[in-house]
């Protein structure tokens, strides 16, 4: 029996993967999967799926912000900004730059770890629910609570969070590389702020001859980036968010696909995948169900806020819809998320 559960949250696939198991579907990214995706690169043509992660400025969410930069302090508490090295040693003709940013994980272009959303679930099966994350990994014993510092600034006041299990470092250490699939959402439904069902993504599947087999990498291009792009840095937050498409995570046939396609990750150029929150629902339920089943119930990472455009217009050009996908996200131990600077090959 696993100590961490004893019963297993319905539709879900823990212990499938092995009973300690941190990577979830991203076990699909086999040696396979990656010549498929190297059978896909004709050209050597390349694709940035990164926005510049200074966008979308503030207010998208207003727990996240801007990167920062700070210079390094070299000696005598000098800026490490065109830095004489001869200040050390006098013959020396170096300049140097030196810098620290403080980023907020999840800002822009990004992957979401497992441990970014759990569920309070009944784990034990004792009545009593438990914050708890993909396959019984615990809120409270394995993502590690931070401390408080009261006197210090604002962002820096609770340090030490740690994901000690279902970090991000997990997500880094396959190096996320396999076949891409691009869902043209944005070619058949434009920029009107649309839930998409299972229904509407099968229609916009046909309508782009994308097809999705076990362990691919699925993009859902919306439109939604080049909005926010197209807004400059007084990004309209309101009129954003009612932009462009965005799964209904209450739709189960939806939720279904995602288990039955045998995707290895769900990403999108829009905030958060879905449509958050998800519409109302009769009693507990989660505010974002995609999330749950994705995160917590199949071990599928979703990416948020890629640029997905000159990509997408691209394949259309050429009749495509799959590409050689290299998305790793920094190997950055204990965090929760990560900016992305994803490659596609075509
Ligand atoms: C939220 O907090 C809405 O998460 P995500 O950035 O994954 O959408």
């Amino acid at each position: 029996m696993n100590e961490r559960w004893t019963r297993r949250p319905e539709g879900s696939n823990w212990g499938d993967f092995g009973p300690d198991d941190q990577k979830g579907r991203l076990n699909l990214l086999t040696a396979e999967k990656v010549l498929q995706g190297v059978a896909e690169v004709k050209l050597g043509k390349t694709f940035c799926l990164s926005l510049p992660l200074d966008r979308p400025g503030r207010g998208l969410n207003p727990a996240r912000h801007p990167p920062r930069h700070f210079a390094t302090i070299r000696h005598q508490g000098m800026p490490t900004h065109n830095f004489r090295m001869s200040t050390l040693f006098p013959e020396a003709t170096d300049v140097i730059n030196d810098d620290a940013v403080l980023i907020h994980t999840q800002v822009s272009t990004q992957w979401d770890s497992l441990a970014h959303v759990g569920s309070m679930y009944d784990v034990m099966g004792d009545g009593t629910p438990v914050p708890v994350f993909y396959n019984g990994w615990r809120g409270d014993l394995h993502i590690v609570a931070p401390r408080e510092n009261p006197d210090a600034h604002d962002w820096l006041r609770f340090e030490g969070l740690e994901a000690k299990a279902l970090g991000i470092q997990n997500m880094a250490e396959t190096g996320v590389q396999g076949r891409g699939v691009l869902i043209d959402l944005h070619a058949l439904f434009g920029r009107e702020g649309k839930l998409v069902g299972y229904d509407d993504l099968m229609r916009a599947c046909e309508a782009c001859a994308a097809t999705v087999e076990t362990g691919d990498m699925v993009c859902l291009y919306t439109g939604f980036g080049d909005v926010l792009l197209e807004m400059g840095r007084d990004t309209d937050v309101k009129a954003l968010h009612a932009s462009c498409a965005r799964l209904d995570g209450r739709d189960q046939k939806l939720l279904q696909w995602i288990t039955d396609s045998g995707l290895a990750a769900l990403i999108a150029d829009n905030y958060a995948v879905e449509a958050v929150p998800g519409t109302p629902c009769e009693g507990a339920c989660a505010a974002l169900p995609l999330h749950e089943h994705c995160l917590f119930k199949l071990g599928v990472h979703l990416g948020e806020l890629w640029h997905l455009s000159e990509l997408a217009a691209w394949l259309r050009e050429h009749g495509r819809s799959r590409f050689l996908l290299t998305a790793p996200p920094l190997r950055l131990p204990g965090a929760v998320g990560s900016p992305a600077t994803p490659v596609a090959t075509v």
